[in-house]
């Protein structure tokens, strides 16, 4: 029977559950959580050596298969090559980026750990799917093994245009080892279009107008997949979520004060020292919502370990302090901010407060926040969104207002816009983006993943392909077998699937 295994850096793990985790990966895979499906990635902990054999355990009939990594695995793979490297050059940053040898030899150590564990415990029938930019080598590692299934791919974040993915040593190695997949999915058309720009400029292969291509005699297809939220179930969290108690004390600080929000992970490509500049301009340039408006930003520091963020947070820190230094009064403080992890019910709560969602990241693959805030509004009173230009969900969310966030006067200028929009407006374009968000959801974007998938070549009956061992397949899987046969379909329920998109994921 085939299932749906989902490969990630990280996997939400049934002992964090309740936990508040900030990060767009982790949420939006938490919101394609179904019955059936194999989550397999590290375990989040550091040991003595990077193990290959899973840890597996059963959760409300999802399988979840964790791996530990050697501490200099880690640091090699995770803080030097995947954050220190990919991270500041995907997001059009190279200035940022560091480049060692070793770091990337770290990496391959690593993704090939991944594909051993894996190829363990995969069946020959199960649809592979693997996430995002620490795994970019995955797919070529479990071909190399052997393993013939439906492989997949997904980046959450953008591709480079060629000019700056050649800058990476390795470039032309990660293009093919990511051409071992069958289907790679992309944010966004321009990424897509980039990421072909490269196979054709960096390996002289020239992709089919579908952007199909072959590499090696094996066919690849880049797709488009823009990943939502669940819509309906985070507006029906933040209607409740209003009530409570952490949103009523904001209501009651705020003092009949407009609220504007921003909620991001603390991280340089967030765009959080222009933001904060930009609010400095717009207080000194419309002097007449002074005293009439509280910015809260809130900052969740998760990759603290990682080059760059002491920096970014000592400058914002600086800059909370200048802006209220200059603008405050003895009622009236005009920037709040909290640099920590809040529980998904308080953030959907303080959404529905504010007036203004201010979303400007200097680059971003999608932005989850953007779809959150509009899913959170009170489509009878909305707030206004102020989003990037250089986030992925400015291609969908064109009714947002949309600016450069390296143009400070022009985000001053939208903030001003935000607060003296006429009603109607504010209606209107809030009811146009809820109706693409709810239409972008994240059981669409698992359906419509899953269903290129399932449209690529049947696998080849591959078990005498394979070189992994049988004893170690049923060593690993042996305390569950009886509860992970599911088939893809079942793992599917929860995704509202039409007939026609489950008869293409049951093969
Ligand atoms: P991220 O870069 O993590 O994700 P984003 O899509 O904005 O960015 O998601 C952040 C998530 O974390 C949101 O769900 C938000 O509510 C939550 N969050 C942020 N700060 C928080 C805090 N202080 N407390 C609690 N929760 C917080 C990556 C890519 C994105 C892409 C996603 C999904 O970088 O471009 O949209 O993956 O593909």
């Amino acid at each position: 029977m085939a299932r749906l295994i989902i490969v990630a850096n990280r996997v939400p793990h049934p002992y964090e559950r309740g936990n508040p985790r900030a990060g767009g990966l982790a949420i939006a895979l938490s919101d394609v959580l179904v019955s059936g499906s194999l989550w397999f990635g590290w375990s989040g902990k550091r040991s003595g050596k990077t193990s290959t054999s899973p840890r597996v355990l059963v959760d409300r009939d999802v399988t979840y298969a964790t791996i530990d990594l050697a501490e200099a695995d880690y640091n090699a793979f995770y803080r030097g090559f995947a954050n220190g490297t990919l991270w500041p050059l995907f997001h059009m940053m190279p200035g940022l980026m560091t480049y060692r040898r070793e770091d990337y030899a770290g990496y391959r150590t690593v993704n090939r750990a991944f594909a051993e564990a894996l190829a363990g415990l995969a069946g020959p029938d199960d649809l592979i799917w693997i996430h995002d930019y620490q795994l970019l080598a995955v797919a070529a590692e479990l071909r190399a093994l052997g393993l013939r299934n439906r492989i997949g791919f997904f980046l959450h974040i953008p591709f480079p245009p060629p000019e700056i993915f050649k800058i990476l040593p390795p470039a032309t190695e990660l293009l093919r080892a990511l051409s071992a997949n069958d289907v790679i999915g992309f944010q966004t058309e321009g990424d897509r279009a980039v990421f072909l720009a490269c196979i054709r400029g960096l390996l002289d292969v020239v992709p089919g107008a579908g952007g199909e291509f072959s590499i090696d005699g094996h066919e690849t297809s880049a797709v488009v997949t823009p990943i939502g939220i669940d819509s309906d179930s985070f507006s029906r969290l933040s209607a409740r979520a209003v009530r409570r108690a952490e949103a009523k004390r904001l209501i009651e600080s705020l003092d009949g004060h407009a609220l504007m929000i921003g909620v991001d992970r603390l991280d340089y490509t967030k765009g959080l020292p222009g933001r904060f500049a930009a609010y400095g301009r717009f207080l000194a340039a419309y002097p007449q919502h002074k005293h009439k408006i509280s910015y809260l930003q809130i900052a969740a520091p998760t990759r603290p370990e990682v080059n760059h963020y002491e920096e970014l947070h000592n400058e914002l820190d600086h800059k909370t302090g200048a802006i209220n230094g200059a603008h405050s009064d003895f009622d009236w403080v005009p920037l709040r901010y909290i640099t920590r992890t809040i529980s998904r019910t308080a953030i959907a709560g303080l959404y529905r407060v504010a007036r203004i969602g201010l979303v400007t990241p200097l680059r971003d693959g999608m932005n989850l926040v953007a779809k959150e805030y509009v899913a959170a509004q009170n489509p009878a009173s909305p707030g206004v969104l102020i989003l990037s230009r250089f986030a992925g969900a400015a291609d969908e969310l064109t009714e947002a207002l949309l600016v450069n966030p390296f143009d400070i006067d022009e985000v001053a200028r939208a903030i001003h816009f935000a607060l003296v929009m006429p009603n109607d407006e504010r209606l209107a374009r809030h009811a146009a983006l809820l109706a693409k968000v709810q239409s972008g959801s994240a059981a669409a974007y698992c359906a419509r993943f899953a269903g290129f998938l399932a449209e690529t070549p049947a696998p080849i009956p591959i078990d005498s392909l394979r070189r992994i061992p049988q004893d170690m397949k049923s060593q690993v899987l042996d305390p569950t077998s009886a509860r992970v046969e599911m088939t893809v379909a079942n793992s599917c329920s929860g995704l509202n699937l039409t007939t026609n998109e489950m008869q293409k994921i049951k093969l």
